[in-house]
């Protein structure tokens, strides 16, 4: 029997409190911690998959540079030096915005990277900023950055004391939550509908979280902004507005209202594809639960309209009343406050500051949309970008076009990648740079404690010691930041050292403890008194609760007055390309078929994918499409078929399923490995196909600038066929909207 040691899983959002059992060096097993205050015992199959990656053959342990078609291991001293000068001389010959950053998901579920990445990115000094952001919840933080003042106050689903839950675009059995942590959140979705309350899941599938629901309805891609007009509309109409306690601080009901006149549910039925009196039962039953919440997520953000979606989902929340009440849409107060801490340095968001170079694609955040990243590469011209940093990140899988972007890294003059593994994009680097595994790290939920559906505080010790000469992370973006400072005026660069020495000095635990020390529940610098700090929190190993979500507003809101703007213009302008959208479909978008992606359990993004035994109980990686399209088009069951869109075409095998719409065809998300380089033992075994070769760089929405990932334009034929005769059924592909 070893010794049993309890942390956090950092997969994914959900947090789940993990019971390792450890013998000497060796990890034994991975089980759920019962005694976990927040998720109670819940794991998924993944966890498995943190030990498989800390023993991963494949896993990078030493700095590699490329030579030739070749590796090499060499020292991390040589690796910093020779980028370090590389990056200057780039910088010196076309200007600082001709290097790129790229950062990954994964950075979000690191804390000792987050606390890091600022300074690594002030030493950048570039505007060609990007990351995941952009193909994934960026609608939602321009929401909050207009209505509530900041991009990071996002409000979360009350899911264990609502009434009535209306989801759009998630699957959170499959995804585990998203801007909405829970550990076990079919349990807690279960105890809803268990106790009298409703569920309606809006997707355009029916997945498991549709087939727990007590009521799911179809919707055709990209249409949830007219739906959620449609919503705001019988509202209105039915006069069931009622803001409540919210009343004094909230502005521009009567501007809303003029928003939506349009969209009645009439009128927008034939284009989201649910009937009227549906749309109408939907506002009428969520107006009048006792306690209502409307949540959208990657289906509603990463589409054409993403950005009109977010915002009328806190739309229908504000105007019902239920935002920032119990069983409605509510803000965290965590014990390690990151909106704070980030308003506090002056970084509370940002929009169209600047624009892309080539499109003119606005900033946001301080980033430019990921949909640029491979035009701003393979554009020539003053700024071209020559040079590009990934960090925890797989943009050859997980961008737009992302044929384009492979074709513009196999060019690029110098890339470094900051990751575990030589993935499809790191394939391309110069230098490849390991940080330490998840196990040998502490951990800190900094921003999934933000976006939890209860207040709560956690930390998890390394589980083992990092390897002799192993570098964390955020030891690796500090070096670089020191060595990419080399260029700054003399005081500029002082100052920069002088606090980069600081971070250094207190590594990411003693940042963790002054937080939490001068967080909501901190101790401040009273030896004696009671409260929060590290110390005390590590000795909870299970973890603190501290209680259910509470009002907040408006204390909390980060606009002049503590206003909260209920139809920010730079939002409201963009229903205007909704009344044309509406106007253009009646003439020709209801034939043309539209794909999705999808997220299944046993994955994670791009990658996991080498773990043995997470694929092993993998379903198999198909199309999925309606009988009633695939017998339009002669195909059938398991049949071969050519999937083609404006930038590319793949080949997959076809799954015919009354589970999706007419209409509709959907790829998993996270596929497409086997290339050449890619050191990938596992995976290149199973690669299955990469649907961001069919998305659309141009598909995107314009307001926020998010990658249109879901609702792509492409036609659809049997392989055997293809060269005898064309689809002919759907030839609208090249007409994006
Ligand atoms: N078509 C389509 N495209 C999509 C999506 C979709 O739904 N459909 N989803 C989008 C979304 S929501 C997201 S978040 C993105 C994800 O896209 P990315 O963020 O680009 O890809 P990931 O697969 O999350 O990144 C995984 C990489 O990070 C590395 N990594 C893991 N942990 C660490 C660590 O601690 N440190 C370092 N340095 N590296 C680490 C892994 O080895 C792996 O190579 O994809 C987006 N793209
Ligand atoms: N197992 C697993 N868990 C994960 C991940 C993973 O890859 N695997 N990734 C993590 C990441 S980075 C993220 S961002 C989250 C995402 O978490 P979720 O958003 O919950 O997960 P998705 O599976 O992307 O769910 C999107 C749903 O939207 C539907 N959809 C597509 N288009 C539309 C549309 O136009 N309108 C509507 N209403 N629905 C639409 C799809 O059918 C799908 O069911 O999951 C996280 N958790
Ligand atoms: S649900 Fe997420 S946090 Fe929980 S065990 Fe699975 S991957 Fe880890
Ligand atoms: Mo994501």
């Amino acid at each position: 029997m070893g010794k049993i040691h309890y942390r956090t899983c950092n997969l994914c959002e959900a947090m789940c409190g993990l019971a390792l059992e450890v013998e000497g060096e060796r990890l034994i097993s991975i089980r759920g911690d019962a005694g976990d205050v927040f998720s109670q015992g819940h794991i998924c199959p993944k966890a498995v998959a943190l030990g498989d990656l800390h023993s991963d053959p494949d896993r990078i342990r030493s700095p590699q540079r490329r030579v030739g078609d070749g590796w090499e291991a060499i020292s991390w001293d040589d690796a910093f030096h020779e980028i370090g000068e590389r990056i200057a001389e780039i910088r010196t010959t076309y200007g600082r915005d001709s290097v790129a950053v790229y950062l990954g998901n994964p950075n979000v579920h690191n804390y000792g990277s987050l606390l890091t990445l600022l300074p690594f990115l002030e030493a950048l000094e570039t505007r060609n900023r990007f990351s995941a952001t952009s193909a994934d919840q960026l609608p939602q933080m321009l929401a909050a950055y207009l209505m509530f003042g900041h991009q990071l106050l996002l409000p979360v689903p009350d899911v264990d004391r609502t009434d009535y839950f209306l989801m759009l675009g998630a699957n959170p059995l499959e995804s585990n939550g998203s801007l909405m942590s829970a550990g076990g959140i079919k349990r807690r979705l279960e105890h809803l509908v268990a106790r009298g309350g409703q569920l309606v899941v809006v997707d355009p599938r029916r997945t498991r979280t549709a087939e727990l629901a007590t009521r799911h309805l179809f919707i055709r891609p990209g249409s949830d902004a007219f739906f959620l007009a449609a919503i705001l509309f019988a509202l209105f109409e039915e006069d069931r507005v009622h803001l409540h306690r919210l009343e004094p601080f909230v502005q521009g009901v009567a501007e809303l209202r003029g928003c939506v006149a349009l969209f009645s549910p009439e009128a927008v039925a034939g284009r989201v594809g649910v009937p009227a009196k549906a749309i109408r039962q939907v506002a009428r039953d969520f107006g009048t639960a006792r306690a209502a919440v409307c949540y959208g997520r990657m289906g509603a953000s990463a589409q054409e309209f993403g950005g009109l979606a977010a915002w009328l989902v806190n739309a229908v929340n504000i105007v019902t009343g239920n935002l920032d009440r119990p069983g409605g849409a509510m803000f965290t107060t965590p014990a390690a406050d990151l909106v704070e801490f980030t308003a506090r340095l002056g970084h509370r968001g940002g929009f169209a500051r600047w624009r892309s170079r080539v499109r003119g694609l606005r900033e946001f955040g301080g980033e430019l949309p990921l949909s640029a990243l491979a035009e701003e590469m393979d554009t020539p011209g003053q700024g071209q970008v020559r040079a590009l940093i990934t960090v925890a990140g797989n943009p050859v899988l997980s961008t737009p076009n992302s044929k384009r972007l492979e074709r513009a890294l196999a060019r690029i003059d110098f890339m470094v990648s900051i990751d575990l593994y030589r993935n499809e994009t790191a394939r391309h680097a110069h230098f490849i740079l390991p940080p330490t595994s998840p196990l040998e790290r502490s951990h800190y939920d900094l921003v999934f404690q933000m976006l939890a559906v209860r207040n709560g505080a956690k930390y998890s010790p390394a589980l083992f010691p990092p390897p002799e000469g192993a570098l964390h992370d955020w030891q690796i973006l500090l070096e670089l930041a020191e060595r990419l400072t080399t260029s700054r005026p003399p005081l500029a660069r002082a100052v920069a050292m002088l606090r980069n020495g600081v971070l250094q000095w207190l590594g990411p635990e003693g940042i963790l403890d002054l937080l939490l020390r001068f967080g909501p529940y901190g101790r401040g610098v009273r030896p004696l008194g009671g409260g929060l700090d590290l110390g005390r929190l590590k000795s909870q190993v299970h973890g603190i609760d501290l209680g259910p979500l509470r009002p907040v507003l408006p204390g909390r809101l980060y606009t002049r007055n503590k206003q909260l703007f209920l139809c920010p213009p730079a939002i409201a302008m963009d229903m205007r390309r909704l009344r044309e959208s509406m106007r253009k479909w009646e003439g020709n978008g209801a034939h043309s078929l539209r794909l999705i992606g999808r997220r299944e359990l046993r994955s994670n993004n791009t990658w996991l994918h080498n773990s043995q035994r997470l694929l092993r109980g993998q379903r198999p990686l198909r199309l999925t499409l309606h009988p009633s399209d695939a017998k339009l088009r002669g195909i059938e069951e398991g049949q071969s078929v050519e999937v083609c869109s404006r930038t590319g075409k793949v080949e997959a095998l076809a799954s015919l399923t009354e589970a999706i719409m007419p209409g509709v065809v959907c790829l998993p998300f996270g596929w497409g490995h086997g290339k050449k380089g890619a050191r990938l033992g596992v995976a290149n075994k199973c690669p299955g196909v990469n649907i961001n070769e069919l998305t659309d760089e141009l598909f995107l929405d314009d307001l926020s600038g998010n990658a249109g990932l879901n609702g792509v334009p492409v036609t659809l034929h049997p392989v055997d066929l293809a060269n005898l005769s064309p689809d002919g059924i759907s030839g609208e592909t090249d007409e994006l909207r």
